[in-house]
């Protein structure tokens, strides 16, 4: 059969078209479309993976009728929401965006908990809400629930499918989207899939990547990098039942899948498109980075990785057009770059701004902060970053050694630095951090820890130093402050607002202890949300901080869209940027020093168009002759002052 696009479309359309049941057949102009428009994308997306096999258009056509089929069991709402963002795409450009992520046993107990807390989510003002995941996973094997043995199922402890698709319209009807993961790197090995693998059925054996000995994955380990080294070292695991070595790039129950079947493409897209119809919004790409695998090569970010999502994109184009991706790549930044695109991630985590926000909180310098993002923040304006402070996994310092070598850092001796000021044993440091999977083969180590402990409050409220508090409580609103106006959308790793501290209990747990990640997912208990209240806690002053953050950026037209323009403003502890959206425009000062630091006005002015300011996020207006003060770690989100009306405009003298 010819693999010539035009003609095996004229051949499918038909056989499309017939598949659809009777009642829906309605649907068919609008699919038809749609179909016609992503075919040329995912043929040659599909051609470049599969083309070389004998079945590649029969495979093609069944992974239509799988689109196909998904849309018309699609419910009425998330069609017109389908609709809504064929027309609008880009919600994710708004200023008035702003993301939220938590683990729905700790934070609320199970899903119902989450419903009743949407009150809590719309105080600071979040329109995203990530549940970290949440399916049917092996007790006790299941990391933190990156280990999924049923796509369809909710964990039976949070609740059922049914209460999910509840949860997603109640959240829409609040203006808040929900964002799952879909771990489609790997499945866990109690997954039906590896359990009929274990019984020998070859069809499943062809799922995941089964070797006879070592021989091959001695091989490929020469290239590869270990991912959880310490208690996961190597990247194959024996499997008893079958006296093979299986591939598990992460943890030993963790089966990477075979995606050079395209078998495997079809049923991850059939597990994806049934979370579409859930009504999720937008699909975190989990461990995007490791699904294709090449001898003599990493296998990570391979070119083979990049089609695969925009696959997985042209499908959802057809089948579910509102549902978007955000890459979890959290590798090398040109890798994490090459991931955001409006064809394949349209969303992405910000790895870099976090690990440098860190940084530059450790050192009080800018200048790789800075050096770094001018040349790397910039991405397509149909794209959009998901800026983080914190999230459930821990830090690697993912900057790219060259733009440090340029500033005269060494990459390999910063990174020890860093690794040695956040597990507190540098002198001096402020910080309660935990090492995580140190690789004593490379000398490579990432840092695990709550915001807050990072940030010093651990150690001050142990010393009682009220001075360090207050320090604490503002370098973390000062990284949430780059996050909430860098651009992008600001996700709050839910309890750092709260003032949450390391939780030491896992150190306790069986199955836990030694992944040091526990000490950042604690269990949210009444008491931590009462604490708001008393004016005396860090959780008052953090939340009530965070809901500034909130009305500001939700203010601030300028906030809108991605682009930024870095200022140097010649003071080594600030970080400056400007924004300008919709003829609006704003510059941010942040002081990442416990010393005061100052800026020239005639820069502002100059960069403003304007002789006087207001900060807008600590509601006012700034009368500064010479220079601009900037307290302690503190963050100024300058406008021109707004003439007072009556007024005319005076010309602008140069
Ligand atoms: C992700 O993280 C998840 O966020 C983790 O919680 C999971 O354990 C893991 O995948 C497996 O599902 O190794 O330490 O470079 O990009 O994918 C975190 C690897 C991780 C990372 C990332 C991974």
């Amino acid at each position: 059969m010819s693999t010539d696009p035009e003609i095996l479309l004229r051949n499918f359309l038909p056989v499309l078209q017939k598949a659809m049941p009777k009642k829906t057949a309605g649907l068919w102009p609008d699919l038809e479309r749609r179909v016609t428009q992503n075919f040329p994308a995912l043929h040659e997306a599909f051609y470049a993976l599969y083309g070389h096999r004998y079945d590649f258009s029969d495979q093609l056509q069944k992974l239509l009728l799988v689109a196909v089929k998904s849309n018309t069991s699609r419910s009425t709402d998330l069609r017109a929401l389908d609709s809504e963002s064929e027309k609008k795409p880009d919600w994710f450009q708004d200023n008035k965006a702003i993301g939220g992520v938590c683990y729905v046993k700790q934070f609320a107990g199970n899903l119902n908990g989450i419903r009743s807390r949407i009150p809590y989510f719309k105080s600071l003002g979040i329109t995203y809400l990530h549940l970290m995941p949440l399916f049917e996973c092996p007790e006790g094997r299941s990391d933190g629930g990156y280990a999924v043995s049923n796509y369809r199922n909710v964990d039976p402890a949070l609740g059922s499918m049914d209460d999910l698709k509840q949860l997603a319209a109640d959240l829409r009807g609040e203006g808040i989207r929900l964002v799952l993961d879909f771990v489609y790197n790997h499945t866990s090995d109690e997954h039906e899939w590896a359990m009929r693998a274990k019984k020998g059925e070859h069809k499943y054996l062809d799922y995941y990547h089964f070797f006879p000995d070592r021989r091959i994955p001695d091989q490929f380990e020469q290239t590869l990098r270990e991912i959880f080294p310490e208690e996961s070292p190597g990247s194959f695991s024996h499997c008893e039942e079958l006296d093979l070595w299986v591939w598990t790039s992460f943890k030993n129950y963790q089966w990477d899948l075979n995606y050079s079947n395209p078998n495997v493409l079809r049923a991850m897209v059939e597990e994806m498109l049934f979370l579409a119809n859930v009504g999720v919004e937008v699909l975190r790409l989990d461990a995007v980075a490791f699904a294709w695998k090449q001898m003599g090569t990493m296998c990570e970010s391979l070119e083979q990785v990049y089609t695969l999502v925009e696959m997985f994109n042209c499908v959802a184009r057809i089948a579910s057009p509102a549902l978007l991706f955000k890459s979890e790549a959290i590798v090398h930044p040109d890798e994490v770059a090459r991931y955001i695109a409006p064809d394949r991630c349209q969303l992405s985590y910000n790895p870099l701004l976090m690990a440098l926000l860190w940084e530059a909180l450790a050192t009080r310098k800018t200048d790789l902060l800075e050096h770094s993002l001018a040349r790397r923040f910039a991405v397509d304006p149909d794209t959009q970053w998901v800026n983080y402070v914190r999230c459930h996994d821990d830090i690697g310092w993912t900057f790219s050694d060259e733009d440090a070598a340029e500033i005269g850092i060494n990459g390999y001796d910063h990174r020890r630095f860093l690794n040695e000021f956040y597990t507190g044993k540098f002198e001096g440091s402020f910080a309660r951090g935990l090492p995580f999977q140190y690789n004593a083969k490379t000398g490579d180590a990432r840092v695990c820890g709550a915001t807050a402990s990072l940030a010093g409050l651990e150690k001050a409220l142990k010393e009682e130093t009220d001075v360090e508090v207050e320090l604490a409580i503002a370098r973390v609103l000062l990284l949430y402050s780059v996050i909430f106006s860098i651009g992008g959308i600001p996700l709050i790793y839910l309890g750092d607002e709260l003032a949450m501290l390391n939780d030491y209990s896992y150190l306790d747990d069986e199955v836990r202890h030694d992944d040091t990640r526990w000490a950042q997912r604690p269990r949210f208990e009444k008491s931590h949300f009462l604490a708001v209240k008393s004016p005396d806690a860090p959780a008052h002053r953090l939340y009530k901080g965070f809901r500034n953050l909130s009305r500001a950026r939700r203010k601030a037209v300028a906030l809108g869209g991605n682009h930024c323009d870095f200022v140097d403003v010649a003071e080594a502890s600030v970080l400056a940027y400007s924004r300008k959206f919709d003829g609006q425009q704003l510059l941010v000062l942040n002081n990442f020093s416990e010393r005061r630091a100052e800026v020239a006005v005639d820069v502002v002015q100059k960069i403003l168009g304007a002789s006087k300011f207001m900060d807008v996020l600590g509601a006012k207006s700034m009368t500064a002759k010479q220079l601009i003060e900037i307290a302690p770690y503190q963050s100024l989100w300058l406008v021109a002052a707004s003439r007072r009306p009556g007024r005319k405009k005076k010309a602008v003298s140069t």
